[in-house]
C-alpha cells in the first residue's frame, strides 16, 4: 500500500516500498485471473444488483400499471401516455430522477435537463431504434461511460470502458473490453475486470494503461472500496503474449494508493498513464482531487507500480474549479506532426493538462510547460488555465482520455458522449452512451494556442458514394437542399466564404455574440448564422443547424463563432435541446471550414481543422431513416456566402462479439 503521506511532507525513505522488480510472476501466481463474464461476485454486489433491480422493476411497474397484455415496452408506454391520465397516475417526470454517481462520490451520471418536462413523447420502437449509432463504438446493450486504459498491443487496439452489465443506467461499474484492428470495427470481449474485491467492490472505476520498456503493461485504476473509499489499484495482464489480453490480474497488495491526509476519501480518483521521471528509472503518475473548491492534480512517484510516494506540492491547481476527474497529461510536439509518447519532454514539446470538471461536466484543457525537476506544470496563458479556458469539446462530452499509438506514432483521444434524453427512454432503448470517433491530437502550429482534434484517418475507410457541391451561392435568408438522399450516416467537409466587400463594409455586428445565449440559428444578424442543417426533414419541422456566426466590433476586429443548435432538433419535449459552441480562431487567408460526422443521434462537428469541436445528441421524430435530409443555409441579413461541400455516405462499422468467445 502507498505511504499515507500529507501533501506537503518531505519524502520519508522509511515509507518507501520495496525495490522489487516490476510485476514479478510471483505476483501473478497469487490470484486467479479476473476476466470473464460469469465470475462470482460477493454477496454485497449481489445485494446491490438485487436492490437496483427491485428499484427498476418498481419503476417499470409504475410506468406500466393498468396495461393489459403488453406487447413491448415502447408500445406499453405509448399506450399509457395516450390514455387520459387520472390525476392520481404517476408520470416518470413527476418524480425527480434518482441521482446516479453522486451518492457514491463521483460526478452526476443522470442527465437532468429533462427532469421537469411536463410531456412525455410517445416514442415508437422505430424512433428509438433509429437513435442507435452505426459507426460509433457502443456496447451491444446497457450503460457505458468513461473510456478506460486505451492501448495498442500486438496488432490490436484495446478499449476498456465503464460499463453497467445490468442496466441502461449508471451503477455496478465493471470494465467492458473491446478490441479493434483499426479503431473503427470492434469485437466485444469478456469483461476485463468486475467489482469483486474489497478494494473495488463498489465499482471498478476509471484508469489508464502504461506500457513499460520491454512491453509489459500495467493498469492503474480507481476502486470504490467496501467502505466507499476511493483508492488506486494495480492490475496487469495474466498473459502478455495474448494479443487479446483477455485475463487481468488484480495485484493482491491492492490498494496501492489511499487518500492521503487532507484529501477527502471521495475526492481521489482516475490515475493517468505514468511517465518516466528524469532519472529514467522512476515513474510518475498524476490523479485528480480537490482541496476545498480548488481542483488539483497530485503526483505520485513509483519504481515498481506497487509502492508509491506522494510528491510535495501538486502538478497544478486552479481555484474555484472544484473536483478534477479523469485528469490527462501528455506532451505534444511543437515542431513535428507526430504524436509523442507520454514520457517525451524537452525542446520542441509542450504539455497538455486536461481535467474533467465534476462541477459542470465539461472537459477543459490548457497548453503549458512541464518542469520535471519540480513536477510543476505552468499554463502558457494563465487566463486560459485548466477549467477556465478552452474545452476539448463544447457539446455533450466528458471524461476523455488519450493514449500514444506506437503503431502509427500518434496520440489518440477518446471521449464519452452521454445521452440527453430521459432515463425512461434509455431504459426503453436498452442502452445509453457512445464513445466519440477516436481523434488524433496535435499542437496547432499555426495558432500556437490550441490543439487540433481530427477523426482518425481510419474513419475514412467507411466513406462511399461521394457527392460534391461546388461554390453554391447562398443569398441572405436562403436555404439550399443538398440532394444526397437519406442523410443519417454522413461524413461532410464544407467550406464557406463570406462576401468580402460586405464583411469589410460592416462596422459593427453582434458584439458580445455567444453561441449558447444568443438565440441559436433562428436569431439573425448581419454576418450570421450560415452553415449546414443536418438531420432535417423535408418540411424543416425538425433540423439541427451547425453554423458559423461572425461578430464584429467598431474597431474593425472580427470574431468567428462555431455553434450547434439543438433547439429545433426534435418535436419531442422530453429531450435536452441546447445550443452549444464557442469562438474559433480563423487566420488571415483561411476559409471557414467544418467537418461533420453524422451518425443517427450523434453529430460530431469540427471547425477550422479541429480547433474547436462540438458533439451533439439529437433525437428527431420525423427526420429519421429515409426522411433525414441535408441543407446549406444562410440566415445572415447582411452578407451572401459561397459554400462548397463534399459529402460521403458512411457504411456501418462492424461491431460484434468476438467469435468463439
Ligand atoms: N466516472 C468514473 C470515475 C470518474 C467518473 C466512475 C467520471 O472514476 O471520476 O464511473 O465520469
Amino acid at each position: 500500500m502507498a505511504a499515507n503521506r500529507s501533501l506537503t511532507l518531505p519524502y520519508d525513505p522509511e515509507l518507501a516500498v520495496s525495490d522489487a522488480p516490476l510485476l514479478e510472476q510471483s505476483d501473478q501466481a497469487e490470484v486467479s485471473g479476473s476476466s470473464g463474464q460469469s465470475r462470482q461476485r460477493p454477496v454485497k454486489v449481489l445485494a446491490g444488483i438485487f436492490l437496483s433491480s427491485l428499484f427498476l422493476l418498481t419503476l417499470i411497474w409504475t410506468l406500466f400499471q393498468g396495461q393489459e397484455e403488453p406487447r413491448d415496452q415502447a408500445q406499453m408506454i405509448n399506450a399509457n401516455l395516450n390514455k387520459s391520465s387520472p390525476s392520481s397516475s404517476v408520470s416518470p417526470y413527476s418524480l425527480i430522477p434518482a441521482s446516479r454517481g453522486v451518492p457514491q462520490g463521483v460526478s452526476e451520471k443522470t442527465f437532468r435537463g429533462v427532469s421537469d418536462a411536463n410531456d412525455i413523447y410517445p416514442w415508437t420502437n422505430a424512433m428509438l431504434s433509429w437513435q442507435r449509432t452505426s459507426y460509433h463504438f457502443q456496447p451491444e446493450k446497457h450503460w457505458m461511460n468513461d473510456p478506460n486504459g486505451p492501448l495498442f498491443h500486438m496488432g490490436w487496439y484495446h478499449l476498456f470502458y465503464q460499463y453497467n452489465p445490468d442496466s441502461a443506467i449508471w451503477g455496478n461499474i465493471t470494465w467492458g473490453h473491446a478490441v479493434s484492428r483499426d479503431l473503427i470495427h470492434w469485437l466485444y470481449l469478456p469483461f476485463a475486470m468486475v467489482p469483486d474485491r474489497p478494494f473495488d467492490v463498489n465499482g471498478v472505476w476509471t484508469g489508464s494503461a502504461t506500457i513499460l520498456p520491454g512491453g509489459k503493461i500495467v493498469m492503474l485504476y480507481t476502486g470504490d472500496t467496501d467502505d466507499l473509499v476511493q483508492v488506486q489499484n494495480l492490475a496487469y495482464p495474466a498473459n502478455l503474449s495474448d494479443p487479446l489480453l483477455l485475463d487481468w490480474i488484480k495485484y493482491p497488495g491492492n490498494p496501492v494508493m489511499i487518500p492521503p491526509p487532507g484529501i477527502g476519501k471521495k475526492d481521489f480518483r482516475d490515475p493517468t498513464t505514468a511517465w518516466l521521471a528524469p532519472d529514467g528509472t522512476k515513474w510518475l503518475v498524476t490523479l485528480g482531487s480537490k482541496i476545498n473548491k480548488t481542483g488539483i492534480a497530485m503526483v505520485y512517484e513509483t519504481s515498481d507500480f506497487k509502492g508509491y510516494r506522494l510528491l510535495d506540492g501538486v502538478l497544478h491547481a486552479v481555484p474555484h474549479t472544484g473536483m478534477w476527474e479523469c485528469v490527462d497529461f501528455y506532451p505534444v510536439s511543437t515542431a513535428g506532426d507526430n504524436g509523442l509518447d507520454t514520457s517525451a519532454n524537452g525542446p520542441g514539446t509542450k504539455h497538455v493538462l486536461k481535467a474533467s470538471l465534476d462541477d459542470n461536466k465539461h472537459d477543459y484543457y490548457a497548453l503549458g510547460t512541464y518542469d520535471p525537476n519540480n513536477n510543476k506544470w505552468t499554463p502558457d496563458d494563465p487566463e486560459l488555465d485548466v477549467g477556465i479556458g478552452l474545452r476539448l469539446d463544447y457539446g455533450k462530452y466528458y471524461a476523455s482520455k488519450t493514449f500514444y499509438d506506437q503503431k502509427k506514432k500518434r496520440r489518440i483521444l477518446w471521449g464519452w458522449i452521454g445521452e440527453t434524453d430521459s432515463e425512461a427512454a434509455d431504459l426503453m432503448k436498452g442502452w445509453a452512451s457512445v464513445q466519440t470517433i477516436p481523434r488524433t491530437v496535435v499542437f496547432d502550429k499555426k495558432t500556437g494556442t490550441n490543439i487540433l482534434q481530427w477523426p482518425v484517418e481510419e474513419a475514412e475507410s467507411l466513406r462511399f458514394n461521394a457527392t460534391e457541391f461546388d461554390t453554391v451561392k447562398l443569398e441572405p435568408g436562403s436555404i439550399a437542399p443538398l440532394n444526397i438522399g437519406s442523410a443519417t450516416q454522413l461524413d461532410i467537409i464544407a467550406s464557406f466564404e463570406v462576401d468580402r466587400e460586405a464583411l469589410e463594409a460592416t462596422v459593427e455586428a453582434d458584439v458580445g455574440y455567444n453561441c449558447t445565449t444568443s438565440g441559436g440559428a433562428a436569431s439573425r444578424g448581419k454576418l450570421g448564422p450560415f452553415g449546414l442543417l443536418v438531420l432535417a426533414d423535408g418540411s424543416l419541422s425538425e433540423l439541427t443547424p451547425v453554423y458559423f456566426y461572425i461578430s464584429k466590433s467598431t474597431d474593425g476586429s472580427a470574431e468567428t463563432h462555431f455553434c450547434s443548435d439543438e433547439s429545433r432538433s426534435s418535436k419531442a419535449p422530453d429531450v435536452g435541446k441546447l445550443v452549444y459552441g464557442s469562438t474559433v480562431p480563423v487566420l488571415d487567408g483561411e476559409k471557414l471550414s467544418a467537418r461533420l460526422l453524422v451518425d443517427h443521434s450523434v453529430v460530431e462537428s469540427f471547425a477550422q481543422g479541429g480547433r474547436r469541436v462540438i458533439s451533439s445528441r439529437v433525437y428527431p421524430t420525423k427526420a429519421i431513416y429515409g426522411a433525414a435530409r441535408l441543407f446549406l443555409f444562410n440566415n445572415a441579413t447582411g452578407v451572401s456566402v459561397t459554400a462548397s461541400a463534399k459529402i460521403w455516405h458512411m457504411q456501418s462499422a462492424d461491431i460484434r462479439t468476438f467469435p468463439d468467445l
